[in-house]
């Protein structure tokens, strides 16, 4: 099909990586931090250096002085920026007026040097001090007649030590209510495997993908979200693994990728391919093509078994570890070829290669990502993936399990170090024994929880620890509102964002340290510690001056906050702030894992938490592993499949974002320049509604689900011809935010739907604002 040409849309011809990584990279630098700053890119990932602040895939044990990405040197460069927004900024700028500004010109201004709070007489933000701001922070929330109409949000990038610090704080405070971004991420993963194999993590090592036959790909895009670990599966590629990929997009970074690191691939000009095998099924499709691939491994195993064989099931594994077997058969039995073909909209013959290439392989990994748990099913599909494993003991032995990839570079330690909602009586029971403290009991709330708590007035406060929150929720009208009808909010940032523009009664923005940056404190310069995706921990130690003098690091603002508000705290707060070693210790003392944490965290690239399920110790009730079945009206990622016309979205991230964070306007790999208002959709499905590749359009969500009564619509956005699943567009986030509904999210673990909205295309209604490209990106990327 020839395409007709539309402004800042092309064909990206090229592997991921490659040069045009390495082009990124050098712009990333050039672009935002000082020259002089630049070789604190040496000392990313490193064992003496810093954690990178994007993604947490782990650091490789002989890693190459080079242990960053192009994504990782756009996170640093944007947090290690000479830009400064300073109180002459707020001078001249009303709150009304930043906020008419796109979310990248927001960030884009630079690093918050002065603490503030916002002036509602002239709508100006105004400095204060640090005494005033916590003293008045304080006595807001002493004023609240019950602990629990209060909000603590944590975004993932926060250190343990600062969690730590956080959770205490909340605790002592009164309220278990940590909306947090797990909570919109892999809350699937939390709720779904704790069930299955008994813990809520993956189960797998860096080393295992050295050991593996074959890797399992469902939804997750790391050519952009997970850069080093193309490194990974270009190696698993290289030694004749099949990597086998269901994705309802073409990811260029899963089909191939030019290694920068590998002199030999960029002067031949030679790409590896990644992908063995692609199977794009339909948006929402993964229980049924994993029902169908054990459906199909099974009757592979008894004919095998009539033949005299050994069959392919670890029956041994099945008997001895498991529980749910013979549900799990009957289920399968019971779901017909038709529906999940219908589902996935895979035809039969591609499961039956898929079930056939994981029964060959003697270890399988499966990684997922966002594709997987942000659905209406979320659980349900995490749960299916852990029973395809089970089925053939692919859990606990090397080479083997389950790789849940997570987002922000610390949400897993966040978790470990007790940001929940839902504790467990065991550590609040810890937490009163080494503090000699009163813990809450109740369950608090998560995300959508909080939102909703705020918005019909039952929460007057929200303290954020970093993150967008309001952004990055669905449903930004009922989020905005929200944030409005707040008596107190607190936003601890590096950077200004949307989030902070939605003032209530009194708003406070407290700029703090990044990770780049030197932490001096009473007692000498601290390190702060992270875990990645793989339950590593390691120190992470910034050596940059400080944006400004003012700034304080994040444990110590929320040791300021909880000093003023909690005066008879039993908590030796500025003990704690003088030397971090003392908050790791009071970590050891409530978590047994962490035994030994201050000296095992200096061994360079840190120590591993214990993974039960890693060593087949299943920490269930029943102390064993589980095969979960799936409720037939879960199979499916609407409630009302079958509504005419209708279309399933999904809201991804471009190649230029961190999440909310917008580093500029291009999607290398998916052919785009310079603009975000795009919608990616099969050519058949524009023919269908007689459209054509660059029309405009607007695209409208369907009340497919029972409360939904309001218009949802976002306009004027250009229809992309693109390889996707037909049936399944895709879109931005946040850009396309204001079409996914708060009640759409996963009954199960609460994880809003970004990735299954129903929704339906139209020629766009009114022409005006729309198709604005940015020249200059465009430019640049010339
Ligand atoms: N540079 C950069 N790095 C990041 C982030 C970032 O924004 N920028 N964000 C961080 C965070 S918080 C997270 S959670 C991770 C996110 O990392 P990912 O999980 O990769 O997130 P998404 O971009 O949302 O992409 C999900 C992928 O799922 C696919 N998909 C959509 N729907 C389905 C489906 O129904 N089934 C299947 N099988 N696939 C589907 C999409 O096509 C896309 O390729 O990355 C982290 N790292
Ligand atoms: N439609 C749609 N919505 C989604 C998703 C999706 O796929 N589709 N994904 C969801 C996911 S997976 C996630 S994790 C959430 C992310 O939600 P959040 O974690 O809340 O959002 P971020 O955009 O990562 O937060 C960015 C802000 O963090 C602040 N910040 C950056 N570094 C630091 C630091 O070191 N310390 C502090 N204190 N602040 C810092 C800066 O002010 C910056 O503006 O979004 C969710 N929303
Ligand atoms: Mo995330």
């Amino acid at each position: 099909m020839s395409k007709k040409d539309v402004p800042g849309i092309g064909e990206y011809g090229g592997p991921a990586g490659g040069w045009g990584a390495l082009q990124a990279v050098a712009k990333a630098l050039r672009g935002d931090m000082s020259a002089a700053r630049t070789p604190i890119m040496l000392q990313v990932n490193q064992p003496q250096g810093f954690d990178c602040p994007g993604c947490a895939w782990p650091d490789p044990r002989e890693g190459s002085s080079f242990e960053f990405c192009e994504n990782g040197a756009k996170a640093v460069s944007w947090e290690a920026t000479h830009k400064r927004v300073t109180p002459e900024f707020f001078a001249k700028h009303t709150v009304s007026e930043l906020w008419e500004r796109e979310d990248f010109y927001l960030e884009w201004e630079g690093r918050l040097t002065h603490p503030m709070v916002y002036d509602a007489a002239t709508d100006h933000y105004v400095p204060i001090s640090w005494d005033d701001a916590f003293r008045r922070i304080g006595e807001q929330l002493r004023a609240l007649p019950d602990p629990n109409m209060a909000e603590f949000y944590a975004s993932g990038r926060a250190s343990n030590e600062a969690a730590f610090l956080y959770q205490l704080f909340v605790r002592e405070y009164g309220t278990n209510n940590f909306p947090d971004c797990s909570n919109m991420c892999h809350e699937a993963t939390s709720v779904g495997l704790p069930q299955s194999i008994g813990v809520g993590k993956g189960t797998v090592t860096l080393e295992d993908f050295d050991h593996c036959d074959a890797i399992f790909s469902f939804g997750h895009n790391p050519g952009t979200n997970h850069p080093r670990m193309l490194a990974t599966l270009r190696a698993a590629s290289l030694r004749g693994a099949p990597i086998v990929v269901f994705n309802p997009l073409k990811e260029r970074s899963l089909e191939r990728f030019k290694s920068p690191q590998h002199a030999l691939e960029m002067t031949l000009g030679k790409a590896v391919t990644i992908a063995s095998h692609y199977y794009q099924l339909k948006i929402g499709g993964d229980t049924a093509a994993v029902k169908g691939m054990m459906k199909a491994l099974l009757a592979m195993d008894a004919e095998q078994r009539t033949a005299g064989g050994a069959g392919l099931l670890d029956d041994s594994f099945i008997h001895e570890h498991t529980l749910g077997f013979k549900e799990l058969v009957a289920d399968l039995d019971a779901t017909s070829w038709e529906e999940i073909e219908g589902i996935a909209g895979l035809p039969r013959a591609d499961i039956e290669q898929a079930a056939a290439i994981y029964a060959r392989a003697e270890r399988v990994i499966i990684c997922y990502g966002m594709g997987i748990t942000q659905h209406r099913h979320g659980t349900g599909n995490v749960q299916q993936l852990a029973n395809l494993l089970l089925l053939r003991g692919n859990i606990g032995r090397e080479g083997a399990g389950i790789c849940p990839l997570r987002g922000h570079s610390n949400v897993q330690g966040d978790r470990t170090v007790g940001i929940t909602e839902i504790p467990s009586q065991g550590f609040l029971d810890s937490l009163e024994r080494v503090f000699g403290i009163k813990a809450p009991r109740e369950h608090g709330h998560g995300a959508v929880a909080a939102i909703e708590a705020m918005h019909e007035g039952r929460s007057k406060t929200l303290i954020c620890l970093g993150g967008n929150l309001p952004t990055a929720m669905p449903d930004p009208q009922v989020c905005y509102e929200a944030m409005r009808k707040l008596d107190l909010s607190v936003h601890i940032a590096t950077k200004l964002n949307r989030s902070h523009l939605m003032v209530g009664k009194h708003t406070f923005l407290l700029p703090c340290l990044g990770r780049t940056e030197l932490d001096m404190q009473a007692n000498g310069v601290q390190s702060v510690t992270v875990e990645d995706s793989m339950s590593m921990v390691h120190a992470s130690r910034g050596s940059l001056p400080p944006a400004s003098s003012l700034l304080k690091s994040e444990p110590a603002i929320v040791a300021g906050i909880a000093k003023a508000t909690l005066p008879e705290s039993k908590i030796d707060w500025d003990g704690f702030i003088a030397d971090y070693n003392r908050i790791r210790d009071a970590i050891e003392a409530v978590f047994p894992d962490f035994d030994g944490y201050n000296e095992r965290v200096r061994v360079p690239r840190g120590f591993r938490l214990d993974s039960p399920a890693g060593r087949r110790e299943w920490r269930t009730p029943s102390g064993k592993a589980h095969f979960i079945t799936c409720a037939r009206e879960d199979e499916r990622p609407l409630a009302r499949p079958d509504a005419k016309d209708v279309l399933v979205l999904a809201t991804v991230r471009s190649h230029d974002q961190y999440n909310t964070t917008i580093y500029g306007k291009n999607d290398r790999y998916r052919g785009v320049t310079g603009r975000r208002d795009v919608v990616f959709v099969n050519a058949a499905d524009l023919a269908a509604r007689g459209l054509e590749h660059g029309d405009m359009v607007d695209i409208e969500a369907v009340a497919a689900f029972d409360n939904i009564s309001e218009p949802r619509i976002v306009r004027n956005f250009v229809a992309v011809a693109f390889d996707i699943a037909p049936g399944s567009i895709a879109a931005y986030y946040p850009e396309a935010n204001a079409l996914v509904a708060l009640a759409n999210f996963d009954r199960r673990s609460g994880t809003p739907s970004y990735k299954s909205v129903p929704v339906v295309l139209r020629r766009a209604q009114a022409r005006g604002k729309a198709g604005h490209v940015d020249r200059e990106e465009e430019d640049q990327a010339a």
